[in-house]
């Protein structure tokens, strides 16, 4: 279901983890000294600075060191752990990453901010109202993370039924092109049922627009939210903390919620052309069969994607989205703004 990771994220964490072998050895590793417990397989929940949350199979909570030549962990993250004492443990080993979701650090390198997501979804209301071009934004981004794309209609309490109809119309075109549309309300709890049951056996995340519902879906979702936060702070020792990084939730019917803070509204950071396609999986059979190389798919004879528009196979949105995040991203990558 989701897709492996793409090679220029490969690369990057090749590139971050020969970085960090360098320096581990020139550090002592002092755990290295002491009795340590059998492997095991361990989920890390989330990170307070250097300390990982790690649960073990039976769900108990570790407070482990990372070896440093794993790099940076993430929540989400499968690994392989040795108790190291008194409930305390060392990660020696990193599974690998089925997806991952990574920020900008202060210097411009990706951080790994959610590793192994299935699904993140982007949640859109009747208010405020939705735009296709965040939309397509988001979905670009969630498609160069390797997780799958769905949208989630919150706050369908607001609507009539026509006006329901006419947004899932307006939808449609996502629908059509292979992204789930789960309409929710947290307020009645309308198709929670539905959402939980789309999320069984996934691990989620919620983007979307301020205001749109998302931490309201989350305590939907999560009742007993607070209670997990203050046991995975309790295990921190760090007091409240924790809730200001990325963890993961169990849901209480299975599946499980990533929350993550600074995330929530994350826009396109740095992408490639690559990530744009991937983002825009119906135009695939279309690119590069314009009359001109250069067609900006705008007033040029002969363009192939304006020729699916108007036989109704790609919707004008999305080729507008397209053109414009196509325009952006060119002007990004525009020498002298090149980054790393
Ligand atoms: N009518 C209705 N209102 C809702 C629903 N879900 C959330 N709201 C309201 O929408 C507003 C925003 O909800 P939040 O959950 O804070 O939205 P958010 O997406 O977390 O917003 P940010 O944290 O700013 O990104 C609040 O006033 C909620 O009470 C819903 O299903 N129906
Ligand atoms: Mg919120
Ligand atoms: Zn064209």
């Amino acid at each position: 279901m989701s897709r492996r990771l793409t090679r220029r994220q490969q690369e990057r964490i090749g590139r971050s983890q020969e970085r960090r072998r360098e320096l581990a050895g020139k550090k002592l590793d002092l755990l290295d000294e002491g009795g340590l417990g059998p492997e095991q397989v361990g989920l890390v929940l989330t990170h307070h600075g250097q300390t990982l949350i790690v649960e073990d199979n039976d769900g108990r909570l570790h407070r482990c060191a990372a070896r440093q030549n794993l790099g940076r962990l993430a929540c989400g993250d499968r690994v392989v752990w040795q108790l190291s004492g008194a409930g305390d443990g060392v990660v020696v080993a990193l599974g690998e990453r089925r997806s991952l979701l990574t920020r900008p650090d202060y210097n411009g390198q990706p951080r790994p901010v959610a590793a192994n997501l299935d699904t993140v979804a982007v949640v859109l209301a009747p208010a405020p109202e939705p735009s296709e071009y965040l939309i397509d934004r988001y979905l670009v981004a969630i498609a160069a993370t390797g997780a799958q794309g769905s949208l989630v209609l919150n706050k369908v309490d607001l609507l009539d039924p026509p006006g329901l109809a006419a947004l899932l119309v307006r939808m449609e075109p996502y629908r059509r092109i292979g992204y789930p549309l789960l309409p929710a309300s947290s307020r009645s709890a309308g198709g929670l049922d539905a959402l939980r049951a789309w999320l069984r056996g996934r691990v989620g995340l919620l983007v979307g627009q301020s205001g749109v519902g998302k931490s309201s879906l989350i305590k939907a979702l999560l009742p007993d939210r607070d209670i997990r936060i203050q046991a995975v702070s309790a295990a921190t020792g760090h007091g409240a903390h924790t809730t200001s990084a990325s963890t993961l939730y169990h849901l209480p019917d299975g599946g499980d919620l990533i929350d993550t803070p600074g995330v929530r509204s994350f826009e396109l950071g740095e992408i490639s052309p690559d990530d744009l396609g991937r983002g825009f999986p119906e135009l695939a059979p279309y690119v590069g069969r314009c009359r001109f190389a250069d067609c900006q798919h705008d007033v040029e004879p002969n363009c192939a994607l304006r020729e699916a528009v108007s036989k109704g196979v790609i919707a004008p949105r999305r080729l507008d989205s397209y053109r414009q995040l196509r325009a952006e991203l060119a002007a990004a990558t525009k020498p002298g703004r090149h980054s790393p």
